[in-house]
């Protein structure tokens, strides 16, 4: 990205609604506030850093320990991990979760919507830095709809002439009065791999969080809904694009051991992230292009 946080508030800038600033250790950011809602996107990986619908309580989660380093994943809001979830498929040297969430994208396009939501698109493309990490060519495009309901949609386009294969996942923090007080609805009676131990198993009723959870639940296209009585608020996930979901909670000893994650932080919040992950990897032929979405809306509820 070439262009200047000034520039951008000249070309993008909206009256009140979307300005762009420094962040954390100066790191650009899309500050968006509207009738309906605010919310914060870091340019680094075109991450929402944060969401909060007016009158409630902020639906993202960032640990009070993140990065705000340049190249340094932030440990919270929604990162988009791209063109690979998890560990790289053949190269464990290759950063984790991919190249799109450490990378510098370029706002492209603002939008008032008549609806009273705030629009802003973000573009990445391939570079030397990212063939050098996966050699292939991509563009790809990330609206994020801001009001009542936050919007999100990442286009992937092959604009190589070779065929990829590219995984991936919004990989959503999600803030929750308390992570072992809450139930997610929507995986009854779908299998998961478990991270923890490569075991295949069937999800028996909602999710509970009493230990580490790291699932990636296949067939999942949801809706899921994170049922939080301590907050009395559902956090409803509607999706498109994706038949997988990962819920992860890192808990007490892996929270210990991030440096970016609080040491009692893993009570405060829950991912359940929209996925194309494992064997929902998507490939795209020259010229073809996936979209990969998500819905998120709050209703009070115990
Ligand atoms: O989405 C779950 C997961 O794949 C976990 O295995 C854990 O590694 C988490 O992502 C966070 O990964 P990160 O690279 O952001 O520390």
């Amino acid at each position: 990205m070439t262009e200047t946080i000034e520039t951008l508030n000249a070309q993008l800038g909206l009256p009140v609604q979307l300005s762009f600033g420094p962040g954390p250790s100066g790191l650009p950011l899309a500050l968006i506030t509207n009738a309906q809602a605010t919310a914060t996107v870091a340019l680094q990986g075109a991450q929402l850093l944060a969401f909060q619908p007016h009158g409630e309580q902020p639906v993202l989660w960032v640990s009070s320990h993140a990065n705000y380093l340049p190249g340094k994943a932030i440990r919270g809001g929604v990162p988009i991990c791209w063109p690979w979830f998890g560990p790289h498929p053949s190269d464990p040297t290759l950063p984790q979760h991919g190249f799109a969430r450490t990378s510098i994208w370029t706002p492209i396009l603002s939008t008032a919507r008549d609806d009273g939501a705030t629009e802003l698109q973000l573009a990445l493309r391939d570079s030397a830095a990212t063939r050098a990490l996966w050699p292939h060519a991509f563009a790809i495009l990330l609206t994020i709809s801001v009001g009542s309901v936050l919007q999100l949609s990442l286009d992937i386009h092959n604009t190589g002439d070779e065929p990829f294969v590219s995984s991936g996942a919004f990989h959503s923090y999600f803030a929750v009065g308390d992570a072992t007080a809450l139930r997610v609805e929507g995986l009854d009676g779908h299998h998961y791999f478990d991270q923890l131990d490569g075991q295949t198993r069937q999800q028996h009723g909602p999710v509970l969080i009493s230990g580490e959870t790291d699932r990636v639940y296949r067939d999942a296209p949801g809706p899921l809904t994170i049922v939080d009585p301590l907050l009395g608020r559902h956090i409803r996930i509607d999706s498109a694009g994706s038949d997988s979901a990962v819920v992860w909670n890192p808990w007490i000893e892996k929270a210990q051991r991030m440096a970016d994650f609080g040491d009692d932080e893993y009570r405060a919040m829950l991912c359940v992230e929209t996925a194309n992950a494992r064997d929902d990897a998507r490939t795209l032929a020259p010229g073809n292009s996936h979209l990969l979405e998500a819905r998120i809306s709050t209703t009070p509820g115990a």
